[in-house]
């Protein structure tokens, strides 16, 4: 799909019906939108729709419009005016086909010179930074940013090339699969409507009226030193179609390219016969890729085209995946759900080389990257020996700038009318919101190190606030979506996700009382039936079998201590297995639980592991009082004679079905769940915020020494993880946060 953003327009709309201006933004500047559009069309669309992705509006209108405001705001908060800016906003239907289609078009409404304190003479700024910079409104009878939205998505013969027709996602999280995230839109269109944009005519090269605008100041062709504003109309006609050489000569812009902007490699460290960058293809889901990026061994998934469950090799490992016989997203899911710490796709096809993977899965939380068929091969030939790779962003060269880092602008030849030079050129990683086409992986940050649209702001002359937030587990909407797949490994229903968001949300603006709620709402997933009977049951079952491991730490002194023997990869995969389908209080979900319960003891005592250390041989009783010293519980006569008692007065313990029942029994005993409950609630401190063991990277010295710290701080509070700043210390800990943004 090949979804052209917008077209622009500059200038005058018609005039039509009385609008009706909705619920402003409090930020750093005021943006309204007002509904332009007529009675049950467009905005007043009747249609009854679901509540979607924190988006609560009933009708189709109404959610529309609350993602126009969503999306409205981001902006109020990025930029500072004391001049409400309106948006004068309709639905229609606009250009689309089964290939491509104009999602949306928007411009400045109205242009100034001259202005009470404009910084140059003679050069046109859009209407809302004008406001903005002479601090009135000069012309209060007009909006400042005219905007249309292509009400044809969702129907047949738009963008429907794979099959369905593609549709705008209305929810404000981002979570928009395949569909297109209509905030992303919205705030692109906002960004030309605020600036972002040429009033020159790129095809002529002649300036409106005779003026240059504040954005030509910093139109800079790299081969002939001049920018748009020093240009004859002939050389202006030839700069907007000089792919490559156009560049934003503006300071701000440029010194954030060097945060925001690199290329994507797949890096092998070693051996050194094969060491170096591969070219690859990048995907629209996954994490972002960062710097210095994630390093480990590379392995082969089993099966090789990861299309069902992969085997554990791969945890904590880089997953080769062969491309083909399912989706990407299945691929990686399925190597994530193994521990995968990232996965790279070797090509099954020579040509293309690569491709971008396309899908969309919001759960999952590793990097992938593409490799040709060739270059899968090479890695293949020396994975006997170890080979060690590296996913990551390499901002030393920075995709989409030129040799100086100034970024580069969409200059094609022909100029295509309303997108050349108004946008960004479309070879910038990791993908940009002013680049021409909608992407996928597009995030709701304008600012750097994720977005270069507010440092472009700032160059023209916008006064942009200081350090808007950028990081998305700070939205109380996001942050208990994460809490449900990191505790419960599934997506939040609406009723719960509505009921923690507003625990949170209740509180208003005082940030003591947020922060105390999302302690609250995150542990309250541990402390969840549905977490207890799942999660926590596996980690019991682990020590009921095989007891504790011992670990390494060096708090108060180096000493050994017993730690879970569960390792993080099999407790991601045992608890999908218990959990699967069971949602508390939704359907039978107690005999559900319950089946998953009983099939999952039934072969986790199948496991060779368990099958080594437990002979058929043994007596019941013999079996039992095994499971229970693992188990480091001294068990009621009741307890051990309801466990035997599986057995049915067998003289061995061959039957699998009751060892199976027998081992819950003891997993399930009160005693052993009350003994372990501090020790695993620490461990999910690591397992669900930090997704990796105690032991594992970046934890200093790769001991349980930050284990042994929170599990005495913990006991001697006596389990009330609040006044331990447990919860707290790991939710607002560098390591979590970066999980999902700066
Ligand atoms: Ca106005
Ligand atoms: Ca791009
Ligand atoms: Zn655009």
């Amino acid at each position: 799909m090949n979804a052209l953003l917008s077209r622009l327009s500059v200038g005058l709309f018609a005039l039509t019906l009385l609008a009706a201006v909705s619920q402003s933004a409090r930020g750093a500047a005021t943006i309204v939108i007002q509904n332009n559009d007529s009675a049950n069309t467009g905005f007043n669309d009747p249609t009854p729709v679901a509540p979607v992705g924190g988006n609560n509006g009933t009708t189709l209108g109404q959610q529309r419009l609350n993602a126009f405001q969503f999306a409205a705001n981001i902006w109020g908060a990025t930029l500072n005016s004391s001049v409400t800016i309106t948006i004068r906003a309709s639905w229609a239907p606009l250009t689309c086909s089964s290939t491509t289609g104009v999602l949306g078009q928007a411009g400045a409404n109205g242009i100034f010179r001259n202005f009470a304190n404009a910084p140059f003479p003679n050069v046109w700024y859009s209407a809302a930074e004008a406001n903005a910079l002479s601090g009135v409104d000069l012309n209060p009878s007009s909006p400042e940013i005219s905007a249309q939205f292509n009400s044809n998505l969702g129907n047949p013969g738009c963008l429907d090339s794979g099959g369905t027709p593609t549709h705008f996602y209305l929810g404000l999280d981002n979570v928009h699969g395949s569909d297109v995230d209509l905030v992303a839109i919205l705030m692109h269109e906002f960004a030309h409507g605020l600036g972002f944009q040429t009033f020159s005519d790129p095809g002529s090269g002649t300036l409106n009226a005779g003026f240059p605008s504040i954005y030509d100041r910093f139109l800079l062709d790299n081969s002939t030193g001049k920018t748009w504003d020093q240009m004859t109309n002939a050389e202006r006609q030839a700069s907007a179609i000089s792919i490559n050489h156009l560049v934003w000569n503006g300071s701000q812009t440029r010194t954030d390219v060097g945060s925001t902007l690199g290329t994507a490699r797949f890096r092998v460290n070693s051996p050194g016969s094969i060491a170096g960058n591969y070219t690859v293809g990048t995907a629209d889901f996954g994490a972002r890729l960062s710097s210095p990026g994630v390093t480990s061994n590379v392995v082969q998934a089993s099966p090789a085209d990861g299309c069902s469950s992969v085997s554990g090799a791969v945890s904590g490992r880089v997953a080769l995946i062969d491309r083909g016989n399912c989706t990407f997203v299945a691929k990686v899911k399925n190597a994530q759900n193994a521990g995968a710490l990232g996965v790279v796709v070797a090509n099954n096809v020579s040509s293309p080389a690569v491709i971008q993977m396309g899908g969309g899965d919001a759960t999952i939380t590793i990097p992938v990257l593409m490799i040709s068929l060739a270059d899968g091969n090479t890695v293949k030939s020396q994975l006997g020996g170890g080979v060690s790779g590296t996913l990551l962003l390499d901002v030393s060269v920075p995709a989409g700038a030129d040799a100086q880092g100034r970024a580069l602008l969409f200059a094609p030849n022909p100029v295509q009318g309303g997108s050349s030079v108004s946008h960004w050129d479309g070879t910038m990683f990791p993908n940009q919101l002013m680049e021409p086409a909608d992407s996928g992986d597009l995030t709701h940050s304008v600012t750097a190190p994720l977005d270069l649209t507010a440092s472009l702001m700032r160059d023209i002359g916008w006064s942009v606030a200081s350090a808007p937030p950028t990081n998305p587990i700070d939205t109380p909407d996001f942050f208990v979506k994460q809490q449900y797949l990191d505790f419960l490994n599934r997506t939040a229903d609406t009723a719960g996700l509505n009921f923690w968001v507003n625990e949170i949300t209740s509180c208003g603006t005082d940030q003591a009382c947020i922060d105390a709620k999302r302690v609250n709402v995150s542990a309250a997933f541990y402390l969840s039936i549905e977490f207890q009977e799942t999660g926590y049951l596996v980690e019991r079952m682990y020590k009921s079998a095989f007891g504790d491991a011992q670990g390494t730490s060096t708090f108060n002194g180096t000493h050994t201590l017993p730690v879970p023997v569960v390792r993080f990869s099999e407790f991601l995969a045992d608890t999908q297995t218990i959990g699967q389908g069971v949602q508390v209080g939704i359907g039978n979900w107690q005999a559900q639980l319950e089946a998953n319960k009983t099939s999952f003891a039934d072969a986790f005592v199948r496991r060779t592991t368990f099958t080594n250390l437990y002979a058929n041989t043994l007596t019941p009783a013999q079996f039992v009082d095994a499971l229970f010293a693992k188990a480091g519980v001294t068990p009621s006569t009741t307890d051990r004679n309801k466990a035997i008692g599986e057995f049915a007065g067998a003289g061995n313990t061959a039957d699998f079905g009751a060892r199976g029942r027998a081992l819950r029994d003891v997993a399930e005993n009160s005693t052993l769940a009350t003994n372990e409950f501090n020790k695993a609630f620490v461990l999910m401190q690591y397992f669900g915020y930090l997704r990796r063991n105690p032991n594992d990277a970046p934890e200093a010295g790769l001991n349980y020494s930050g284990y042994d710290f929170w599990l005495t701080k913990l006991n001697q509070f006596n389990g009330n993880f609040a006044n331990a700043d447990m919860v707290k210390a790991f939710i607002t800990s560098a390591e979590y946060r970066q999980r999902f943004g700066p």
